[in-house]
């Protein structure tokens, strides 16, 4: 899969890009926020506009509790069509990016909606560079798409699990109960995992200055992570190929490809 693909823009106003430079690495505390545009160069699809996952989708039908119960074999063949999209990907440059500064910087907190892992692969190869013990984490809002879970509770199941979506009485189930598999993601009207909004909202509190890359920010609760840092008080730097809802709450917008501009504003 192409990495580091480049989307046309006109460079960026060069003072707008020193004076955000400027404002991440003077922050004590940074938050990345990042959204499907982060893996866009990386090959992965985002959900919205052209060429986007929900474009001709009824978001109901595959990402949501009612559209598995439904129809669980379309729902899987979608999952395991993006599983098999996603495996052929790699981070891009504004992965790496993030990852180098999160690991130079304990004090940066990396937050992400998408759940391709490609801000987990990007930490690991970061880690083993520099010889760290561990990668440094990455708070997945939305769940993991390699996860599965039991649609009855929250009896685990491997991880990377094969899915042969062919028909109904192939889908995988709980080894523990019976009940369907699921992706283990986070569908509309379902809860996020406290213990992640948790740690997304308090970095949200304390961050000196927040890096927003790729988001249309209309989904919630998560887009209200980057919101809840511009409020209380952090410079809010975003990265996005268009104007977003966080538009008028940031401190300096760059409008561009994350692996051009993601780079530039963190590497030394
Ligand atoms: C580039 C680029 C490049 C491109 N460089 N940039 C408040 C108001 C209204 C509604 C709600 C609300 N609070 C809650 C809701 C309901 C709902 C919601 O938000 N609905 C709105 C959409 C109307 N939220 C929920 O249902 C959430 N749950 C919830 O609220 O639970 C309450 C509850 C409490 C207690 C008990 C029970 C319930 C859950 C939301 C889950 C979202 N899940 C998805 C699917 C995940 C699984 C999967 O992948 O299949 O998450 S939806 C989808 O959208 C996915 C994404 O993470 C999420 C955000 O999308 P993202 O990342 O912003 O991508 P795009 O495509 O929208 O944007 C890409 C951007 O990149 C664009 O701006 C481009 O310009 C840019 N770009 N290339 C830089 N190269």
């Amino acid at each position: 899969m192409a990495d580091d693909r480049a989307i046309a823009h006109p460079p960026p106003d060069a003072r707008a890009l020193a004076r955000a430079r400027a404002l991440l690495a003077e922050a004590r505390r940074l938050l990345v926020f990042t959204g499907a545009g982060v893996s866009a160069e990386s090959g992965v699809p985002t959900f919205r506009g052209a060429g986007g996952l929900w474009n001709g989708v009824r978001a109901e039908a595959l990402a949501t509790p009612g559209g598995f119960a439904r129809d669980p074999r379309l729902v899987w063949e979608w999952y395991a069509w993006r599983r098999a999209l996603v495996a052929r990907c790699a981070p891009n440059a504004a992965h790496r990016a993030i990852a180098r500064r999160a690991a130079a910087r304990p004090d940066t907190v990396v937050v992400t909606q998408n759940v391709d892992g490609l801000h987990e692969r990007a930490a690991a190869v970061v880690a083993a560079e520099r010889g760290d013990a561990a990668p440094r984490p990455v708070v997945a809002l939305h769940g993991r798409l390699f996860a599965t879970r039991c649609v009855r509770g929250d009896h685990e199941a491997p991880d990377d699990l094969v899915v042969d979506a062919g028909s109904l009485a192939t889908l995988p189930r709980c080894p523990r109960c019976g009940s369907l598999l699921r992706p283990g993601v986070v569908w509309f009207g379902e809860a996020l995992d406290p213990a992640d909004l948790e740690a997304a909202f308090a970095a949200a509190e304390r961050a000196d200055a927040c890096l927003v890359v790729g988001t249309s920010a209309v989904v919630h609760p998560a887009a209200s992570v980057a919101s809840t840092a511009a409020r209380a008080g952090a410079a809010l730097v975003e990265v996005n190929a268009e104007a977003t809802p966080l538009s008028a709450l940031a401190t300096v917008t760059l409008r561009g490809a994350a692996g051009t501009l993601v780079p530039a504003l963190l590497d030394d």
